[in-house]
Formats: C-alpha cells, structure tokens, sequence
C-alpha cells in the first residue's frame, strides 16, 4: 500500500521525522534536474534521439556499434547542461547540508548541477559527463585536446592508440566505482532519514540504496510526482515535484 500524503499539508509525523533526523541521505534521479529543462532518462528524448533507445545508447556495445552516434548524443547532453542551471530543488539541498552537517547527497544525475549549485560533496554513482576520459585505459582527457581534434568524433584518446575520448559516466553493463558505491552504502546504512527524490528506481545497485536504509531503521520520504517502483517501500510519498518540494522540506526543518 503506497502511503501517497497531500502535497499541501504534510503529516505531522512526516515533519516530526524530518526535523529529529540528524544523518539524512538525499538520494537523488533524473527528476531532480527537469526544473532545470534537462529531460529525465525515460521521457522521450527531443529531436534526433527519439528514435534511439537511451539505454542502447549509454552502453559499451552502444559505443563500439556506433561511437560517433553516441558521441553526439553526450555532445549534445553537453550542451543542454551547460545551458542549464540548478533549479531551487538543488539549491534546498545545499540549504540541508548547512543545517544538517552530516547530510550525505548521492546521485544519479550525471550533470553535476547539484555541485554547480553549491554542494562541496556529492557522490556521483554514474560519473560525469562533463568529464571525458579515453575508452582504453580510463584516463582523463582535457578540453585542449578534445578541441584540437574536434574534426574527429569521437576524437582519439592522447593515451593508448586504440583509445577513443567517451564520457565519464558508468554506462549500462560497466560497474560503478567501488569507493563511491562503498561510501553510499555506508551513508544509507547510517542515515535515519533518506529522500528519494525524482528517481523511477529502475537502476540498480542505486535503487537499492533505498532499501538499505529501511534495513537500518531509516525513514524513506519520496518526493516525486509519479509513484515509482520504490513508491511501496517508502514511509511517505510526496506527490509532487522537487523544485517545490524541497524549499518546503526546509521550511519545516
Ligand atoms: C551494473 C549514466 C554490474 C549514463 C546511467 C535486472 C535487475 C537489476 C539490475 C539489472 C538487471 N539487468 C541489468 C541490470 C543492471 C543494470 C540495471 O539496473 N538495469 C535496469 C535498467 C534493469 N545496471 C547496470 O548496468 C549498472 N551496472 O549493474 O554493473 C557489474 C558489476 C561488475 C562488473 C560489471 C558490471 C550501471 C547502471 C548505470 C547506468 N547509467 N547513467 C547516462 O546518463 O548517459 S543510469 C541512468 O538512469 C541515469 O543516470 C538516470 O539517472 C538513471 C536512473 O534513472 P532515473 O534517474 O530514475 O531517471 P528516470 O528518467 O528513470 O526517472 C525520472 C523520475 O523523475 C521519474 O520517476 C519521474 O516521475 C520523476 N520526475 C520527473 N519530473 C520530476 C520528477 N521528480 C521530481 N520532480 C520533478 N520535477
């Protein structure tokens, strides 16, 4: 049974657990950087990316059928996000680090915005696209090289011959970087309070960072207009979107 509240008056037992937390966890999804105009993961993608299926495209088999096609389409995520800025839902959550010190934020966006927004330390389970690093060996490559050997796409790798530039993001198939996946199993384990704000739950390991919180006795609140595949494991599930939301969860700290 989804415990849907009214995204008007939230229960008191909601605030009273928002405002006893100490160790709170923002896991956060797509959802919260749409109030920024960047499309979430599933809704269809605008344009040339309609006909291709996200998830074909953010694979290794993706990238080796079809690397400048791939390519393109993280050139053009690119520059949707440095058109984009964080919106008031990433700006609570530099709020909530201020007010709560032990506050962890874990995400799944690759966009960065919540750092652009102010937060020192975010755990990025999929990495970055506004980082690149070569295909081979992992390494990083600079904006100088990319922009010499723009005429190539995807440009070669300064590393390893074989080596093509790709996005520094974990793509479907490819593991997540183990410290960052071991820090946010310990915040999840230790929080007493986790938000789950603007995911589907449809990825793992991320979507099981949730339940290893329950685990621990932690409270789940769910900020998303949609019930999600989480939406039956939280305590309370906020129907409504995190640029609203979230102000308001400070407001009641
Ligand atoms: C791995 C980077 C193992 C790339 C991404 C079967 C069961 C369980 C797992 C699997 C399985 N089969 C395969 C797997 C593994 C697979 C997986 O989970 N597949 C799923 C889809 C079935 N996982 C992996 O492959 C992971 N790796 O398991 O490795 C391994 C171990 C050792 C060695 C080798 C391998 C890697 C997963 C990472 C994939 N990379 N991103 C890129 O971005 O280009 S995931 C991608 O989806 C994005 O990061 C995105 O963030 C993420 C999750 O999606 P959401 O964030 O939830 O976004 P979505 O669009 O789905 O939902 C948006 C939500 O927001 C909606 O609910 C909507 O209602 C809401 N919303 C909309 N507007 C608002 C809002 N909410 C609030 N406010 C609003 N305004």
């Amino acid at each position: 049974m989804i415990s849907t509240v009214d995204p008007e008056r939230l229960p008191g037992a909601l605030i009273k657990a928002l405002q006893q937390a100490e160790r709170i966890v923002a896991l956060s999804g797509a959802g919260l950087s749409a109030e920024s105009g960047i499309p979430t993961f599933r809704e269809a993608q605008t344009g040339l990316w309609a006909k291709h299926d996200p998830m074909t495209l953010a694979s290794p088999e993706g990238f080796a059928r079809q690397p400048e096609l791939v390519w393109q389409w993280y050139q053009w995520r690119r520059s949707l996000v440095a058109q984009s800025q964080p919106n008031a839902g990433h700006r609570a959550l530099v709020e909530l680090e201020r007010r709560r010190p032990e506050t962890r934020l874990i995400t799944q966006n690759v966009d960065g915005l919540q750092q652009t927004a102010g937060s020192a330390q975010v755990l990025e389970l999929h990495g970055n696209l506004k980082r690149t690093i070569c295909s081979q060996t992992g390494k990083e490559i600079g904006e100088q090289w990319l922009a010499r050997h723009s005429d190539i796409q995807p440009p070669p790798s300064p590393h390893h011959p074989e080596g093509r530039a790709r996005p520094d993001v974990v793509w479907f198939g490819e593991a997540l970087n183990h410290d960052t996946l071991q820090q946010a199993i310990e915040a999840s384990q230790r929080c007493d309070l986790m938000l789950v704000i603007g995911t589907s739950g449809l990825v793992h390991p991320a979507a099981s960072l949730p339940l290893l919180g329950r685990e621990h006795g932690a409270r789940l609140i769910e900020v998303n207009p949609q019930t999600t595949a989480l939406s039956e494991q939280v305590d309370w599930h906020w129907p409504q979107t995190s640029a609203v939301a979230l102000p308001r969860l400070i407001d009641a700290l």
